[in-house]
């Protein structure tokens, strides 16, 4: 049930009912239920999802096209990443018009449809609200930087700097940006510097000015009337700057994400936005959690504190892909992995709901990463990695592709990047002779958030079907004739049918939304298996190891009856000792 406009006019008995004092629901196993716990979200990025006209980007006719497709997957959100104004900076993180579609990805008309669409089919969507910072052409920057008495100029993070005797001009101090390089950059026109956490495209808005509060508030409020069902907020710890913004210590560059997230006023606008916007409307929030640790946590997602609902914590996939600084592949392994998600357990509490994933728009694929996408290996690992994803605890995140077993592309040479992280890296390392070519390409071949972002692989015809015309924006993956959506549809043991049938297990099992959860061997270093309680118990078992594995349950423990293994033909109940096949997962019910 909620209260957007499109519901109104259709429902009146719904809007009654929403308007009125909400009547204390049941708690389940502590929790009170929400619908957004009981989600499946599923992440698109416009750009590489589906083109429809051939211009090779993808765009929102094209999502439009394929929401049969999603709703046969069975997930229940879709995650759409930025569809704004934009120049393009940063893959659209970068908002010059927040009222305004991306020109590339369609019309206002073009979004209706979309939307009205998704409720048709039965889902909700969630959109990107990206407001730690804008790009340097929106219209407030432009104002901002225009002179030191423009009404904008506030609406930005503004400072002189320092001035050395002979003139040389250095920064106000010695923030680094996420994308190399300083975070300030000094602009001639007011010979005043500007921070920007990202790139210097991106300046950080001034989120002390109540009016930069009000003008965010109302752009939510333009999207929630049109019925959207809430937002993933981007980086929305880094709102609140660090008090006087003093040189980051010795210690605190080794991680300044954590340095400049969870400044002091970040629970005062939370709760401001919160009371002004969010609590109007039944909606899912999902802050983009950068540099907040696990202990942090409940300070941004406690119910009781009116702030928000959910938070990406980023301990997981930061294993292997750390954010900041010079890329490079994080080892890692599977107790450091599962203690994770216990720690998880452990700490946060009942008023603190989680979200599960291990892959987005900024990170390699999962199978590359996590799994082993080798062609033996690939299908079973992809199949594992969703299993976990959609049984541990919290509202699961799948990445677009993930469901086909996507993998990373096989970048050789600079041209073939488009990501400004890259770039940025590229000039920082190997450009100043800190890292050769060749070795620097290597490992962003592995890390580069592009890997990702390669066209969604519908079908075998040329450009994996992605777009009609003979240049996508980013090349195709070349392994797209055995990996597309089309050749799985008809594959019954493929990763897509496997993950159908995961989520409607998942939708049908209150267990596994808000069951008890507890890890049976958190050593153990190749198999990880857990319980999820909740009246009844369901045993989840998962070989994380490119080879077979016979494993005998702790506690003369017993697998009972056996209701989905990823490995076709699999059969094995009532034992306790279990002959795994490689990357194999099994979920038994107890
Ligand atoms: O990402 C911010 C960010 O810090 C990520 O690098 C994150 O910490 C990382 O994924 C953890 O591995 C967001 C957007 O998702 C990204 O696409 C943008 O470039 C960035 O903000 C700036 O808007
Ligand atoms: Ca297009």
């Amino acid at each position: 049930m909620f209260c957007s406009k499109i519901v109104r006019s259709v429902l009146a008995a719904v809007l009654l009912s929403c308007a009125a004092a909400v009547p204390a629901q049941k708690l389940i196993n502590g929790y009170e239920p929400k619908w957004w716990k009981e989600a499946v979200v599923y992440q698109v990025y416009p750009r590489s999802f589906k083109d429809s006209n051939g211009d090779g980007i993808g765009d929102l006719p094209g999502i439009t096209s394929k929401l049969n497709y999603l709703q046969k997957l069975g997930v229940n959100v879709i995650w759409l990443s930025p569809h704004f104004d934009s120049p393009n900076v940063d893959g659209g993180y970068d908002i010059r018009d927040y009222r305004k579609i991306m020109a590339e990805f369609g019309t206002m008309a073009d979004f209706d449809r979309l939307l009205a669409g998704i409720k048709q089919h039965h889902m909700r969507l969630i959109i990107d609200l990206v407001v730690n910072h804008t790009s340097d052409e929106n219209k407030w920057f432009v104002e901002s930087r225009s002179s030191k008495t423009n009404p904008y100029r506030d609406f930005y993070i503004w400072l002189p700097g320092h001035t050395a005797p002979d003139g040389t001009r250095t920064p106000p101090n010695n923030y680094p940006s996420y994308f190399s390089g300083s975070a300030w950059t000094l602009d001639p026109k007011t010979n005043e510097y500007y921070l920007h956490y990202f790139t210097v495209h991106q300046p950080d808005l001034n989120w002390e000015n109540p009016k930069v509060r009000q003008d965010v508030y109302s752009i939510m409020r333009f999207w929630l009337d049109k019925g959207i069902d809430g937002f993933r907020m981007d980086v929305i710890p880094l709102i609140s700057k660090p008090t006087g913004m003093p040189d980051l210590t010795a210690e605190q560059l080794k991680d300044p994400p954590n340095a400049y997230a969870n400044g002091p006023h970040l629970a005062e606008y939370l709760r401001e936005m919160n009371r002004e916007v969010l609590s109007k409307y039944n909606v899912m929030t999902v802050g983009e959690a950068t540099g907040t640790s696990l202990a942090q946590t409940g300070s941004l997602v406690d119910d009781r504190r009116h702030e928000l609902g959910m938070i990406f914590n980023f301990d997981a996939a930061l294993l292997r892909h750390p954010d900041f600084g010079p890329p490079q592949l994080g080892p890692w392994s599977l107790p450091a992995l599962k203690a994770i998600y216990d720690s998880h357990a452990l700490v946060l509490n009942k008023h603190e709901w989680d979200t599960v994933f291990l892959s987005n728009h900024d990170s390699p694929r999962v199978v590359s990463t996590f799994g082993d996408d080798s062609p033996e290996m690939r299908v079973s690992s992809a199949k594992l990695l969703e299993t976990m994803i959609l049984t541990l605890r919290g509202t699961p995140f799948l990445y677009e592709g993930d469901e086909l077993g996507m993998t990373n592309y096989p970048f050789k040479k600079l041209a073939d990047f488009e990501d400004v992280a890259v770039k940025n890296n590229y000039k920082a390392e190997v450009e100043t002779g800190k890292t050769s070519a060749a070795s620097f390409l290597a490992v962003q071949a592995q890390f580069t958030r592009d890997n990702a972002r390669t066209p969604m692989q519908w079908d075998s015809s040329p450009q994996a079907g992605f777009t009609t015309g003979t240049h996508p924006w980013l090349a195709v993956n070349p392994n797209y004739k055995q990996i597309n959506a089309a050749q799985e549809e008809k594959d019954p043991a493929s990763v897509l049918n496997y993950v159908r049938t995961l989520i409607k297990l998942r939708s049908h099992t209150l267990a596994f939304v808000y069951g008890d959860y507890q890890d049976l061997d958190p050593k153990d270093e190749k198999i990880y298996a857990y319980t999820r309680t909740l009246g009844e118990k369901y045993l989840v078992i998962e070989n994380f190891s490119s080879s077979p594995v016979t494993y005998t349950l702790p506690d003369g423990l017993k697998a009972a009856t056996l209701l989905l293994s990823d490995i076709p033909g699999s059969r094995e109940a009532n034992v306790s000792t279990l002959h795994l096949a490689p990357w194999e997962s099994r979920i038994y019910k107890q």
